[in-house]
């Protein structure tokens, strides 16, 4: 990982001039140095004997401007002299005089960026700063959205906030309640993690042993992911570090019954693997009788079979029980050696055949989380990452490479750059679409880029290659169109899909709503795609970049987001809605408040908005529906600290 290239500007802040200081003070003091420069060398000159009557007269008439300049003025400060701002606009409405006009100037607070100035000013050391209580907002937030689920809707799925009810769309097991729990305990959010726990332990069992069927891959990134997570946090299970971050007085659950439950539940989704004739696992399992089938049309998404691992693995290390890994990893190791189109591979595989289905290729919906999966299974497993999996950040540096060659394009006429798709191959054409999906591709080509550790130190360290920062500026210019696509519409929420103004392609199509924007008209937003469903995957990348890159516009616009949220979709009696429509006012709302809303956009906000570095992006990682997982130490690591 060796570049050996020269350090790059951090952000912008770094690259203007006179840094991150307000140099007006100086570029005074500067001119009234080489002033004083200017006389010392006179004198000198004097003492060297070149001393005339005019040089004399010229002194005097100098050292007497020179007492004039410095001497306090006769009328005592001008009010407000203590506070730089209004110093200068005093100046504007007094009459100038020779003394005002040359005064010294105040000493100006330094320059610093927004989230820096609380930090640093002494008079604003008592109050909270300003990002904390944003995130107290979210917390608030959170908490809302558990109300109206815990009133209307405890043990179903998922709320329907407009008529108050619950529905099982996920198989019945509780999804909101799981996705929850480790939220509730990284935000401190005590009352929620008793409810969710006492619920899990109470009837999660039960539920597992009576429900019928349940989608492989959503159970596993929802309900196992979250089980596994609330976990790691629950307890010192002595895989990672042990250096989450979140505060010991924070309540938890009870790490045994959560294990207890997870293999439990691992072992009848593990049918899916275990029954299916090839690596590629069938796309359903039912619980109660355990057993597994494919999918009606026979076919499982490229993305739901090879988005497992993190919590199979997980959970091998924990229970020791070594079956869950090994049935997980068979998939990506399978995956390994089938062809692909630059590293990009169709969003259909058939378990049956174990081959590639079609040749749609997208990073969108049945597409993402490969590419994320590739990249952060490799993260997981430390000790592996120079061995045995290093197959596995080949194939996601392969699939980058791909996505820069064949994916990306910019926009007319602004130049925002996005990932479009190849629904007929390589061969047919390119579609500018781009599903808010592929919003999680900023966060992950970010992470690729450093493994965790911020841009500034990756740097100092040489250890980015040239590969490496052309990614994270692709994550950058991505991350900007992803909020772009929020900021376009009358809302200011993305809707699920859009479509950019390319070159050469005459298709055109309504705009978002938001006339000001500068992009409304790169930005094409179809009546069928102008939905949101409150999804997760640019606050995501806001909260990597940021955490990477340190730079404040991330929150900024995590905080636009988070108002957005709040302002069109939250429901007075609990809960929030997705919407019909962000590109009208007021926007038709939707009767549903999906459980990632609370798994992952409001957490992904809350650690956006945090001060320290809770959950560290070098010792966790988070799982495609943000549950955190640590980063595996070694086995003998681990036993050292036992
Ligand atoms: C989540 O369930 C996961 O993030 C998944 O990878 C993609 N879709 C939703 C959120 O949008």
């Amino acid at each position: 990982m060796s570049g050996g290239s020269a350090p790059l500007p951090y952000s912008m802040r770094d690259v203007g001039a006179g840094g991150a200081y307000n140099n007006a003070k100086f570029r005074h003091r500067s001119r009234l140095k080489m002033f004083v420069q200017s006389l010392a060398t006179n004198s000198s000159k004097y003492r060297c004997g070149k001393f005339t009557v005019g040089k004399f007269l010229s002194l005097l008439m100098v050292s007497g401007l020179l007492y004039l300049f410095l001497h306090k003025s006769p009328e005592g400060p001008v009010p407000g002299e203590l506070h730089g701002k209004e110093v200068h606009s005093n100046n504007v409405r007094r009459a100038p005089n020779i003394r005002t006009f040359w005064r010294k100037p105040p000493r100006l607070p330094p320059r610093l960026p927004p989230n820096e100035i609380y930090k640093n000013n002494s008079l604003l050391q008592q109050s909270p700063s300003e990002w904390t209580s944003r995130q107290k907002k979210v917390k608030e937030a959170f908490e809302h959205a558990w109300s109206g689920y815990r009133n209307y809707a405890m043990g179903y799925d998922e709320l329907m906030p407009l008529s108050h009810r619950g529905t099982d769309g996920l198989g019945g097991l509780g999804a909101t309640i799981v996705d929850s729990l480790d939220t509730a305990i990284i935000m401190g959010a005590d009352d929620v993690v008793s409810e969710a726990s006492k619920w899990i332990e109470e009837n999660l069992m039960k539920r597992i042993s009576e429900k019928g069927q349940v989608n492989l891959f959503e159970t596993t990134i929802r309900v196992l992911g979250g089980l596994l997570s609330a976990y790691h946090l629950s307890g010192d299970d002595h895989a990672g570090s042990g250096d989450s971050g979140i505060p010991a007085s924070y309540k938890k659950a009870n790490p045994e019954r959560l294990l207890e439950v997870s293999k439990d539940l691992a072992d009848r989704l593990l049918l899916a693997f275990t029954s299916s004739p090839t690596a590629i696992p069938l796309s359903d399992v039912i619980l109660r009788d355990r057993t597994a089938h494919a999918a009606p049309d026979g076919l499982s998404s490229t993305s739901e079979a090879s988005t497992l691992q993190l919590e199979f693995s997980y959970l091998s290390r924990v229970s020791g029980d070594p079956k869950y890994d090994r049935e997980a990893m068979k998939v990506l190791e399978h995956m390994r050696t089938l062809p692909k189109v630059e590293g990009l591979v169709p969003i259909y595989i058939n378990p049956s055949s174990g081959q590639f289905s079609g040749e749609n290729i997208r990073l969108g919906s049945r597409g993402d989380s490969y590419y994320e999966y590739l990249l952060k299974v490799w993260i997981q497993q430390e000790e592996n990452r120079d061995s045995s999996l290093k197959y596995l950040f080949e194939m996601y540096t392969e699939a980058m490479r791909g996505v820069k060659h064949l994916l990306v394009r910019k926009t007319v006429p602004n130049e925002l750059v996005f990932v479009g798709e190849l629904p007929f191959g390589r061969s047919g054409d390119f579609s500018p679409k781009m599903d808010h999906l592929v919003c999680f591709l900023p966060g992950t080509l970010a992470l690729g880029a450093t493994k965790g550790i911020t841009k500034k130190k990756a740097l100092e360290s040489k250890l980015l290659t040239d590969e490496d920062i052309e990614n994270l500026q692709l994550a950058e210019d991505l991350a900007k169109t992803c909020v772009e696509m929020y900021f376009v519409t009358s809302t200011g929420l993305a809707p699920e899909i859009a479509y950019f103004h390319i070159e050469g392609n005459a298709e055109g199509g309504p705009d978002g709503g938001n006339k000001s924007n500068k992009y409304v008209n790169d930005i094409i937003i179809k009546p069928l795609d102008r939905h949101n469903l409150l999804r997760p995957e640019t606050v995501e990348s806001l909260f990597v970049l940021h955490r990477i890159t340190e730079d404040p516009k991330y929150r900024e616009w995590g905080w636009q987001i988070f108002q957005a949220f709040e302002k069109y979709t939250k429901v007075d009696s609990g809960g929030y809605s997705s919407l019909d429509d962000v590109t009208s006012l007021p926007p038709h709302r939707r009767d549903k408040m999906e459980t990632f809303f609370l798994g992952e956009t409001l957490k992904y906000l809350y650690l956006l908005f945090d001060e320290s570095n809770t959950l560290p992006l070098d010792k966790y990682v988070f799982n495609t529906e943000a549950h955190p997982l640590p980063v595996m130490r070694s086995v003998e690591q681990a036993s050292h600290s036992v």
